[in-house]
């Protein structure tokens, strides 16, 4: 679709939206009375800068249905992701929105050349994640025989691969880079196996990591971009020029915005990327703040498309982490410590170890539960780790260690020391 039309049909929608958003859901329209904003103040996309922006808090405030916008009798599925603390992110969705989110993974697969004669073994986790549950019905709607395999389990994943003669492959690079080294280890070379196309997501990675998982498995690697609050993935993904993604942006209105002073950026100017919902009818965002930076493109593409494209996130404007695929706030780890009466000092390194996050996370005992008996420390440490796979979905190790020997800063204690920056992941 040529570029002015897409913009009509962005107006068209946007309209629509914000006086659906408006009617049905309280939260929001208390956002926009406060702000003096009314449905009728927006006549299309260049009035955008005027709505509210809606943050991940608000979410959390308006946790679990407040920004529903429906009845729930309407809605068919829930999908959820880390919050700020301990209360996930829960998102709705009616049939009409699981079909327009399995349409935008469905075009990600067809842009990895994906047809109906592929077999696309999905293993991303399914469940609450939107990894495995939206690449699946993307792959059912291009018509692939599709492998529900959920993450994990690496040998049977390799066997179905072999036997099944998977064409299509969906999960985290990082799961796709230790695949290909497990396949390596058994002895299989990349041309024993039948794949053409990776399509990863749901963390960074870099261009050296994409290469390497290239000729490891010999296939061409996608990247693909999205996040729970918007569908899942496939808000944005990769053709084969693979320079940037292509944001769906019929379903989704894109801007960029300085994250301190939240105006609104000229296009190729980098900074955070914002979120307009089009047409969705039980979780509808208008100026959702994604806390990811990145910068946009309307450089013509030579695949076609004519959607604009976004690089790969560069970094966050909060501290979320992004460990093994999954979301991790240090808030998080806090309330866990807090309510195992620890007090608040403690350290997470991040590292990466054979294309694999290792997380480890530091806790300062108290002087009462100092103990020279190393069989107790071990105990306390085995429940806090247990804690704290309960709250974030993923095991860190955790180390106490002595009173008073986590250094302090003078400002601002330093949280988190992320060796992957060495490897160029930012996130
Ligand atoms: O990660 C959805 C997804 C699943 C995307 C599978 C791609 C593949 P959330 O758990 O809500 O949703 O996390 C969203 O993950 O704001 C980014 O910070 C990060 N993220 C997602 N895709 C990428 C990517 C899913 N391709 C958050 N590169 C987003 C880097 C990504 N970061």
């Amino acid at each position: 679709m040529p570029a002015e039309l897409i913009k009509k049909l962005q107006d068209y929608k946007l309209v629509k939206q914000v006086r659906y958003v408006y009617d049905n859901v309280k939260y929001y329209r208390d956002l926009m009375d406060a702000k003096g904003v009314k449905p009728e103040d927006i006549h299309g996309t260049e009035d955008l800068h005027k709505l509210p922006f809606l943050k991940k808090d608000d979410l959390r405030e308006a946790y679990p249905d407040g920004l529903l916008a429906t009845d729930k009798k309407n809605c068919v599925r829930i999908q959820s992701t880390s919050g700020t603390t301990g209360k996930r992110v829960v998102a709705f969705y009616t049939q009409n929105d699981v079909d327009m989110w399995e349409d935008c993974t469905a075009r990600a697969i067809v842009a990895a050349g994906g047809t109906e004669g592929d077999v696309c073994q999905v293993c991303y986790g399914y469940g609450l994640f939107t990894g495995g549950s939206g690449l699946h019905g993307g792959s059912h709607k291009v018509g692939c025989l599709t492998l529900p395999m959920s993450s994990g389990n690496t040998e049977r994943q390799i066997q179905f691969m072999m036997d099944l003669e998977s064409t299509i492959l969906c999960c985290t690079p990082s799961y796709a880079a230790y695949l290909s080294e497990s396949l390596k280890e058994r002895g299989y070379k990349p041309e024993d196996n039948k794949l053409k196309a990776g399509i990863f997501g749901a963390e960074p990675w870099t261009e050296e990591m994409r290469r390497d998982i290239e000729k490891n498995l010999g296939i061409k690697a996608y990247d693909i971009y999205g996040l729970t609050e918007l569908s899942g993935p496939g808000v944005a993904f990769e053709c084969e020029e693979q320079k940037g993604m292509h944001i769906n942006e019929d379903h989704f209105l894109a801007e960029i915005i300085d994250p301190d002073t939240g105006e609104v950026l000229p296009i190729g100017s980098k900074g955070e990327l914002v979120f307009t919902s089009l047409d969705k009818e039980a979780f509808p965002l208008l100026r959702y703040r994604t806390r990811d930076i990145c910068v946009l493109s309307r450089e013509k593409c030579s695949c076609g498309r004519t959607f604009v494209r976004m690089t790969k996130p560069l970094g966050r404007s909060d501290d979320m982490m992004i460990i093994r695929g999954v979301n991790v706030f240090p808030s998080q780890i806090e309330a866990v410590l807090l309510n195992k009466g620890y007090a608040p000092n403690y350290q997470i390194v991040l590292d990466r170890v054979n294309n694999s996050d290792t997380f480890d996370i530091n806790v300062e005992m108290g002087q009462e539960d100092f103990s020279d008996s190393p069989k107790d420390i071990t105990l306390k440490e085995k429940a806090l780790q247990d804690a704290m796979k309960a709250m974030l979905g993923i095991n860190p190790k955790v180390h106490l260690v002595a009173p008073k020997t986590i250094a302090r800063s003078e400002g601002k204690a330093v949280r988190v020391i992320d060796n992957r920056k060495r490897y160029g992941i930012t996130i």
